[in-house]
């Protein structure tokens, strides 16, 4: 019904009568995670995520930067959700939804709160076997090694003994914003954000 709306809503969709919504879980059973942690979109697929406990961000960063706000070109950020923060008991939850614009871009985002992305908060958008979701994890990561207390996830996988992340990507950042639209939002006229109130969920 809320998807319905939301894609009459979209101006940029067009013809596509193929799109997927890809439905990604935030904060799941409390966990500190995006399910999935990682989809494969084409152009035109929507994806919305439905932020179900604590208080955590979608926040677009880079592959070579997993835990910092990517900032485009023109000095804009990418996107992001802001913090939704989901009171005990809730019945009601937060959705917010982007449009993939470009698949041949991967794109990167975090979750900002406190460290939940060094404790591995990540979430890809079509990630290559150059630039997986695996080795955006761990560089995500090896950004908290100096601060291995209370991690639910240990200490940060394929550290090296320098410190230096063995993860840590190779290739240049790009920066993707082109590759996402997201209804209503920023001053850049290519994000817009969609927030929508999905409710029922079984937790
Ligand atoms: C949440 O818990 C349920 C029940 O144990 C399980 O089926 C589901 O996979 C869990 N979801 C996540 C994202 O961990
Ligand atoms: C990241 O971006 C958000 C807004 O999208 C901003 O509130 C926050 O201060 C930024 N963080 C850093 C470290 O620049
Ligand atoms: C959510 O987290 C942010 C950042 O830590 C904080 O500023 C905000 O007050 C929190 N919201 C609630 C309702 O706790
Ligand atoms: C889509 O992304 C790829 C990889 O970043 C880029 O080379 C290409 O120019 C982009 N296409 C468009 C139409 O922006
Ligand atoms: C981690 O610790 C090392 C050694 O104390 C220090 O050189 C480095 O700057 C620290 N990195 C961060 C991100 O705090
Ligand atoms: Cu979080």
């Amino acid at each position: 019904m809320r998807f319905t709306s939301i894609l009459a809503a979209l101006p940029f969709i067009g013809a596509a009568l193929a799109q997927t919504n890809h439905v990604v879980l935030v904060g799941a059973n409390g966990t500190l995670t995006y399910s999935p942690s990682e989809i494969t979109a084409a152009a035109g697929d929507t994806v919305s995520f439905q932020f179900l406990s604590k208080n955590h961000t979608v926040t677009q960063s880079t592959f070579t930067s997993p835990c910092s706000n990517m900032t485009n070109p023109d000095g804009s950020l990418g996107v992001d959700s802001g913090f939704q923060a989901v009171p005990a008991g809730a019945t009601q939850f937060q959705q917010w939804t982007i449009t993939v614009n470009n698949a041949s871009a991967p794109m990167w985002f975090y979750c900002r709160q406190a460290n939940h992305c060094a404790q591995g908060m990540v979430f890809a958008i079509n990630p290559t076997a150059a630039k997986s979701f695996d080795a955006f994890q761990s560089a995500a990561k090896a950004t908290g090694s100096n601060t291995t207390s209370g991690s639910p996830y240990g200490s940060p996988s394929g550290s090296s003994p320098s410190g230096s992340p063995s993860a840590s990507p190779s290739s240049g950042s790009t920066t993707d914003s082109s590759a996402i639209t997201v209804k209503a939002g920023s001053a850049a006229g290519l994000v817009l954000a969609s927030m929508g109130l999905v409710m029922g969920l079984v937790m």
